[in-house]
């Protein structure tokens, strides 16, 4: 069985791709953080997006793909273990991956056990819980600011003020340091200046020195900043956009008939300077939308410098590209502003695109459903390392190969919130969402997927749904037959 699985790899590799089987293909692996799949080649025509439209143009384009939780860390401690949340018991950002799995190999630990050099510049796990075991040397974090420096300034006054005073500054919530820092901040600087135009630097730094030393393969994790709020980045981008002429959000109002613990997304955006409490008046929507576009461009541009380093090297011949991006994001769409933070296909949908040299369904989209967890077994099978019995997901190999293919019957996603924890079990028809929470009747969301994409209609209260609900709890207590999770904390409002 093995030596077939192995054998179809070396056939998919060889049929799709021009590189021969004895070379180790690289991957660079670009992380964005809270951009939602809101792009040029994701269909949007506001957006501008050229260069992973470009990008998509030499991968396939996952249209439905899911993130395991809707916030950044255990999203990405998801994606990089190969482990569902369920599994990794981390539901909230401050835990470290090994404070509840210590002897885990991570998909890059994995690469690195392999010959690989394994390094991460920038935002790959969350900054501050970072693996060590992940990477051949320690991540590396530029130290260009990630605000202007009139804004540096004010916070470093702020913080002065409060010193003089004997006043304690609180980590999060209003008053905190993010209260010195605007939403949203045009400036008048060149990329470099700021983090994330730092970050692609060095990224294309690294990528000329591995360009020297082909005998030994890389996987090169690039992540970026933007478009998480703050929403700062030189001014061209925000020049881009004219904030009169941005679409508002639709369905400006809260998903209908659904429980309220579990209709609530993160306050954080609300701590940043300026923001008005409430209802947002109208101007300020748009200059909202102005500034996470702006953004989303900055983030655009940096990828399309890592991938012209890329072709300038000749690594492009070689090298697999991943962009993925680390959940969805909620701007006006029921009421909620730069956040994501519950189990809605608006904070679960994120961006994946998959390019691999040569592949024969480049420029193509699929419709098949998967998850972050599925990244770990594809990359493996796609460089041929053997295969990790640790990871929980499934190969994307047959869909790179056939678009119309499939491997996932759903995409999983958690969510902790007043006690509960939610799962949200997504197919090509429904979303459906269990809360379970000791001592508290089960409460189920189903939101029909294809009529009500965002989730504006609860639909679960209706009898006439009573039997399709019954099949998906069936359906997902198969696959997570032990509901006894235990939550860290309560993730509401980060
Ligand atoms: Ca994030």
């Amino acid at each position: 069985m093995m030596f077939l699985q192995r054998l179809t790899l070396c056939l998919f590799v060889l049929l799709t791709t021009n590189v021969s089987a004895s070379e180790k293909l690289n991957v660079l692996f670009i992380a964005s953080d809270d951009m939602r799949p809101q792009l040029g080649c994701y269909g949007d025509t506001t957006v501008k997006s050229p260069n992973l439209d470009a990008l998509a143009k030499r991968s396939l384009l996952f249209n439905h793909s899911y993130v395991q939780q809707a916030l950044c860390s255990p999203s990405r401690i998801a994606m990089l273990s190969g482990c569902y949340p369920a599994t990794t018991g981390i539901f909230e950002i401050g835990p470290a991956l090994r404070s509840t799995m210590p002897d885990i190999s991570t998909m890059p630990q994995y690469f690195k056990d392999h010959g690989y050099h394994t390094r991460s510049l920038g935002k790959i796990y969350h900054v501050g819980i970072d693996d060590d075991a992940s990477w051949t040397i320690p991540a590396w974090h530029s130290k260009q600011p990630r605000v202007s420096e009139g804004t540096k300034q004010a916070v470093a006054r702020m913080m002065k003020d409060a010193e003089a005073k004997g006043i304690e500054i609180p980590k999060r919530g209003i008053g905190s340091r993010n209260s010195a820092i605007p939403a949203f901040e045009s400036v008048n600087c060149n990329d470099d200046d700021l983090l994330d135009g730092d970050t692609a630097k060095n990224a294309i730094a690294q990528l000329r020195e591995h360009s020297k030393n082909p005998a030994q393969p890389f996987f090169l994790a690039v992540g970026f900043a933007n478009p998480h709020v703050p929403w700062i980045a030189p001014k061209k981008y925000f020049d881009l956009y004219d904030p009169a002429k941005l679409p508002l959000a639709e369905n400006e109002f809260l998903p209908q008939n659904a429980p309220d613990f579990a209709a609530t997304s993160g306050t954080d955006f609300r701590w940043y300077n300026g923001v008005p409490q409430g209802d947002l008046p109208e101007s300020y929507k748009r200059q909202c939308l102005q500034g996470y576009f702006a953004a989303i461009s900055y983030i655009d541009a940096q990828v399309g410098r890592l991938m012209q380093a890329l072709n300038e090297t000749g690594l492009d011949k070689n090298t697999i590209v991943v962009f993925w991006t680390d959940h969805g994001y909620y701007m006006g769409e029921h009421t909620w502003w730069g956040a994501k933070h519950n189990n809605y296909e608006g904070a679960t949908r994120n961006a994946l695109m998959l390019a691999i040299p040569g592949m024969k369904t480049a420029g193509q989209k699929t419709q098949s459903l998967v998850q972050s967890v599925d990244l770990a077994p594809t990359l493996v099978d796609l460089c041929g390392l053997p295969a990790h019995h640790g990871f929980e997901g499934k190969s994307l190999t047959p869909i790179l190969a056939d678009p119309q293919a499939n491997v996932n019957e759903a995409a999983y996603s958690w969510y902790p919130k007043s006690g509960y924890l939610g799962v949200a079990m997504r197919t090509q028809q429904w979303l459906y969402v269990e809360w379970t929470k000791p001592g508290e009747k089960t409460v189920s969301e189903l939101y029909d997927a294809v009529r009500d994409p965002q989730n504006d209609f609860n639909l679960a209260g209706k009898p006439e749904h009573s039997q399709t609900i019954a099949a998906l709890s069936k359906q997902l207590r198969k696959k997570f037959p032990v509901q006894g999770f235990k939550p860290t904390g309560d993730s509401t409002i980060r």
